[in-house]
């Protein structure tokens, strides 16, 4: 305990800011620690957090059990799902999410949901308790040096020294979560948790602001216009960093002809079904955008660090980069104009200040090969191929999802179908595991989506192999009667490995084949509602049932143990490959630029890819398949 003189001087000092008298020390009420980090949460209006209880943390889960009418607590049967579930909150919702985990295996268990946030620079506070003072560092039972491990694993981590801190740096986290963009850990002592301390801290919410990044220099704005005006086939590469720039990007694709490609990430920020946009580059994406990224003289590249953005486009081509963070300018590629300004603000300076351009060879054959992977997916979507191809399934997916759907999609193939074949539109949202990738997200960030927003549908998307990592959290969907369609797709393999280990590294197929499972039984025995469908028509039966119902299902699909289309080997020229894909309707991107008159040397940086290809050994340099 601080001394009383001390007491008074932290009150003192903590009064410079947060409106408190002198006088107040004297008649101060006592709260626990723990209930003084709940009183944080609750001033930071946070409603609910994810978690697992252990004995550590037993003074946690009495300031649950206090603060149960304004805080929710979410139990999910494993740590990892409490952390992912925060991690997605921010992800769809702007606000950061909350978990906690016990000292020990509870700790451990955070580990995966905090670099998840951490790679997709996503603000969450993880509360990790930890043994009694008293026992740390005296190997002691389920005592590890918890600080030094989340250190690693967050963007800011502190053990309060004295519980009289635990509101002070409970604020602190939240505070750092957001201006670092990651997670934030708090670290517990079983001792400081149970421990009474004075009621003085109140959170200053009101002074929180929203980020407002700056609006380009006039300089920088000139030299990019300057450089659109001279490009001859210009394009647009975003990622995440343009998200609420939808806007600005269809006009700016329609006032200057410029294809749009994204990364991953980046889809859905503008729907899928305005015609210039490609999709996303590289493995996961279609064809079109992976053919069109090589014949650019002019990158736009908005708010994009995708890693392997470093093997895609013209060596030679030239870049104006938007961006809010200094460290990102010439990352990824070489850079002509650096804009360190709001994606929003710097477009539209762009928008106003160019000049409207005609058609370039490369969008009219961008434009036309687009329309042309369109047909050839949407030639499949009745086929009765057993077990059932992807494009019947995503069929209904697109007819049926709500105009507001939210999509937790898990990581594996999953994703390439996603990239693929889901239109997303109007206000749909979705998340995924983005860089850190872990298979296993799709469950939790469903109980984030059906807790955050409660009224509309959430679709979990996702492999047997991922599913199978999270499959627990049925338990929570059906204890809190989430209205929740958990979509399996049974392909009896680790499939995206597969296709790796077959087109990539060419070597025997080697752990990736997984056993077919009655996901249906699975789910009955959680008390969620399971349907094993083998056709679109009985798929399409058990969405519809689904979407009459309250609470959770699951649709295990027996799926195609086809893998699909590479888009990185896209070798039409190939009768075996053709004849692989089904692909006779399908056109290279040559035909298109040879149509519309796309000079041959508008690709020459596009060979300097081949130098760094070596072949015909496995790709362990890349990464680009490490998804
Ligand atoms: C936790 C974790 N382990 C391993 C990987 C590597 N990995 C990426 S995708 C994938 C296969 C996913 O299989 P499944 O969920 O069945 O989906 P499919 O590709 O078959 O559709 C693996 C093993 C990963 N991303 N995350
Ligand atoms: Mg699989």
């Amino acid at each position: 305990m601080l001394a009383f003189a001390n007491v008074k001087n932290y009150v003192l000092m903590m009064s410079e800011d947060k409106n408190i008298c002198e006088g107040d020390a004297l008649k101060m009420t006592k709260i626990s620690g723990a209930d003084a980090m709940f009183q944080v949460m609750y001033d930071w209006d946070i409603d609910h957090v994810f978690g697992f209880p252990g004995g550590s943390f037993d003074s946690g889960m009495n300031a649950v059990h206090n603060w149960k009418d304004k805080i929710k607590f979410i139990e999910v049967r494993h740590e990892e799902a409490g952390a992912l579930a925060a991690s997605a909150e921010y992800k769809l919702t702007g606000k950061l999410g909350v978990c906690f985990g016990s000292a020990g295996p509870g700790a451990a268990h955070l580990f995966n949901g905090l670099y998840d946030a951490k790679f997709d620079k996503t603000p969450m506070v993880a509360i990790v308790a930890n043994v009694p003072t008293s026992r740390q560092d005296i190997d002691f039972f389920q005592a590890f040096d918890e600080d030094k491990w989340f250190l690693n694993a967050s963007v800011w981590c502190r053990q309060p020294k004295t519980a009289d801190q635990i509101p002070v740096i409970m604020d602190e986290a939240i505070r750092q979560a957001y201006a670092r963009k990651g997670p934030a850990v708090v670290i517990i002592p079983k001792d400081f948790g149970w421990q009474n301390i004075d009621d003085n801290f109140r959170v200053n919410y009101n002074a929180h602001v929203k980020d407002n990044y700056p609006a380009p220099t006039k300089t920088s704005v000139e030299d990019a216009v300057k450089l659109l005006k001279e490009a001859k086939n210009p394009v647009m590469y975003y990622g995440l960093g343009a998200k609420g720039a939808g806007d600005e990007i269809k006009e700016f694709a329609e006032k200057f002809k410029a294809p749009l490609l994204t990364s991953y990430l980046g889809k859905g920020i503008v729907e899928d079904d305005f015609p210039a946009y490609m999709g996303t580059i590289g493995r996961i994406g279609p064809k079109p955008a992976q053919e069109v990224q090589n014949y650019t003289d002019l990158v736009v590249w908005v708010g994009n660090n995708s890693p392997f953005s470093i093997l895609w486009f013209p060596k030679n081509a030239k870049v104006i980069q938007i961006d809010v963070d200094p460290a990102k300018f010439g990352k990824r590629h070489k850079t002509d104009v650096s804009m360190l300004a709001d994606a929003k603000k710097a477009l539209r300076a762009i928008i106003d200040a160019g000049e409207e351009r005609r058609e370039s060879p490369l969008y009219k054959a961008a434009i036309a090969d687009r329309e042309n992977w369109d047909a050839w997916q949407t030639s499949f979507k009745d086929s009765d191929e057993s077990p059932v191809r992807p494009e019947p399934i995503w069929d209904v997916i697109n007819k049926e999802a709500a105009d507001n759907a939210v999509f937790a999609v898990d990581v594996g193939n999953v994703n390439v179908d996603h990239c693929r074949l889901l239109k997303l539109h109007d206000d749909q949202k979705w998340t995924t595991s983005g860089l850190h990738a872990t298979m296993g997200y799709g469950a939790p960030a469903a109980l984030t989506a059906a807790t955050v927003y409660p009224d509309r549908e959430v679709w979990q998307l996702a492999g047997d192999g991922g599913f199978a990592m999270m499959n627990q959290e049925l338990l929570t969907m059906a204890r809190y009667n989430m209205h929740v369609l958990n979509i399996v797709f049974t392909n009896e393999t680790l499939g995206y490995i597969q296709a790796e280990q077959e087109d990539e590294s060419n070597q025997p197929l080697s752990g990736v084949i997984l056993p077919d499972n009655d996901w249906a039984k699975v789910a009955e025995g959680m008390n969620v509602k399971g349907v094993t469908v083998r056709t679109k028509k009985e798929f399409e039966a058990a969405v519809k049932e689904w979407k009459k119902m309250d609470g959770p299902m699951l649709i295990d699909v027996k799926y195609t143990h086809e893998m699909p289309y590479s888009t990185e080997l896209n070798t039409l020229d190939d009768p075996a490959f053709v004849k692989k894909y089904q692909a006779e309707d399908l056109k290279p991107f040559s035909y298109f630029a040879e149509k519309y008159g796309l000079e041959a040397d508008a690709a020459s940086g596009a060979s300097q890819h081949e130098e760094t290809e070596p072949e015909p050994a496995p790709d362990t340099v890349s990464g680009a398949s490490q998804h």
